[in-house]
């Protein structure tokens, strides 16, 4: 098959899925044609099955705000009618669904079918879309999708709530590529982070409001007056000055380690013996099964798609957001000697039920299935 996928190539979680799918897709023998702004980050190597259509708008004087959803919307016309595509699979609702809502519209002038699928990721639900400005929009063009999927139940039942949505939503959840993401032997890394063998934590996002990273370190000042431990901060984002300003105050800043954006996070991750995520929603949680993949627990908040991934008490534990005393004295169980092991297994095992090739059929399944209902549609069309 032919497939469009429209994402944000930059560091988001809802780019890194779309890539990789992408990515399982173009291994599997479909043809995949990548279209957004820039190069998606996890898209840096060559493979005969991959393309990539670089959308550019042009920043005209009279334009205050250029108006890249026109240009989108042309660039998937144009990618569509000559590459052939079967299919668009769009990755975040704004303004990726409506800019594939207007691509349709245009081609079908031209006599070209083209159905989109829109996979809902999180924010673009439960945080950008709800804005008023975008609701209309957002619940339109979700219900003029092709098909819509979301990566857990819980954002599932969001859209609903907040949305009119007159549309069938599949869950299909994040994956993994456990090919990659695997725990590696990286002792001389943890012997220089953690000279006296103390416990490593781990927090990786991209420090935005939402995910509370006030209460990682919080959490972190708490465990390390029992347990000796080092904290590794990954990722950057608005509210990474805040942080590290605090860590200074608190007189941790020596045992914390800000790292910026990584790529090879599963290095970090290999090393680590705690993963912790104080998100105020979060509708997966990628980051946390890229953890559990490393043989690494989890110690999350309870909201949103979270509880759906850390199984409390197997894969880690499960807490109420803000509940910085809880999440720490969860976080001190798991690191104890007597524990840890066994939350290392239970991690891993849970991150096998994520295995890309346990989630890539069903978004094939999918495709199939909304290929072949839009040209039955188009065929019933010509033939009244
Ligand atoms: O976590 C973020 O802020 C990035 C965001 C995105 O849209 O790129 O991630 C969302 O999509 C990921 C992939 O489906 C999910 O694993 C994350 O849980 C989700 N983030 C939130 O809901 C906050």
């Amino acid at each position: 098959m032919k497939i469009g996928i429209v994402c944000y190539p930059t560091y988001g979680g809802s780019g890194v899925v779309a890539t990789e799918l992408g990515k399982a897709l173009a291994k599997e023998g479909h043809e995949i044609h990548f279209i957004t702004y820039s190069q998606p980050t996890r898209l840096d190597f060559f493979s005969e099955n991959l393309y990539y259509h670089e959308v550019s708008v042009n920043k005209y004087p009279l334009f205050e705000y250029p108006p890249y959803e026109l240009a989108l919307a042309s660039r998937m016309v144009d990618v569509v009618e000559h590459e052939k595509l079967d299919l668009l699979h769009v990755h975040y609702a704004i303004p990726h669904a409506s800019a594939a809502h207007l691509a349709r519209q245009i081609l079908a002038k031209k006599g070209i079918v083209i159905p989109f699928i829109t996979t809902l990721h999180g924010t673009d639900i439960t945080l950008v879309g709800k804005e008023s400005a975008y609701v209309p929009v957002v619940t339109f063009s979700i219900n003029e999708s092709n098909a819509v999927t979301s990566v857990s139940e819980d954002l599932k039942r969001e859209t609903y709530a907040y949305f009119d949505i007159t549309q069938d939503i599949e869950v299909i959840p994040n994956f993994i590529d456990l090919s990659r993401f695997k725990k590696q032997k990286k002792d001389h890394f943890k012997k220089a982070i953690c000279p006296n063998d103390e416990k490593l934590i781990v927090h990786i996002s991209n420090f935005r409001k939402v995910k509370r990273v006030q209460d990682v370190i919080q959490i972190f000042n708490k465990v390390r007056k029992v347990i000796p431990a080092k904290l590794l901060m990954v990722g950057d984002g608005p509210e990474r000055m805040y942080a590290e300003e605090t860590c200074r105050q608190t007189c941790t800043y020596d045992d914390v380690r800000f790292l910026g954006k990584l790529e090879a996070v599963e290095e970090v991750l290999s090393v680590s013996d705690l993963f912790v995520i104080t998100s105020e929603k979060e509708s997966f949680g990628l980051s946390a099964l890229e953890a559990m993949a490393c043989e690494v627990p989890v110690i999350s908040t309870n909201t949103g798609g979270l509880p759906e991934l850390n199984v409390n008490g197997v894969t880690g534990f499960l807490c109420d957001v803000g509940d910085v005393e809880t999440m720490a004295a969860r976080s001190i169980e798991i690191l104890d000697d007597a524990n840890l092991q066994r939350f290392k297994e239970g991690a891993l095992k849970r991150a096998h039920e994520f295995e890309v090739s346990r989630i890539l059929p069903l978004y094939e399944d999918l495709y199939n299935r909304v290929v072949a209902k839009a040209k039955a549609e188009a065929s019933g069309a010509v033939l009244k």
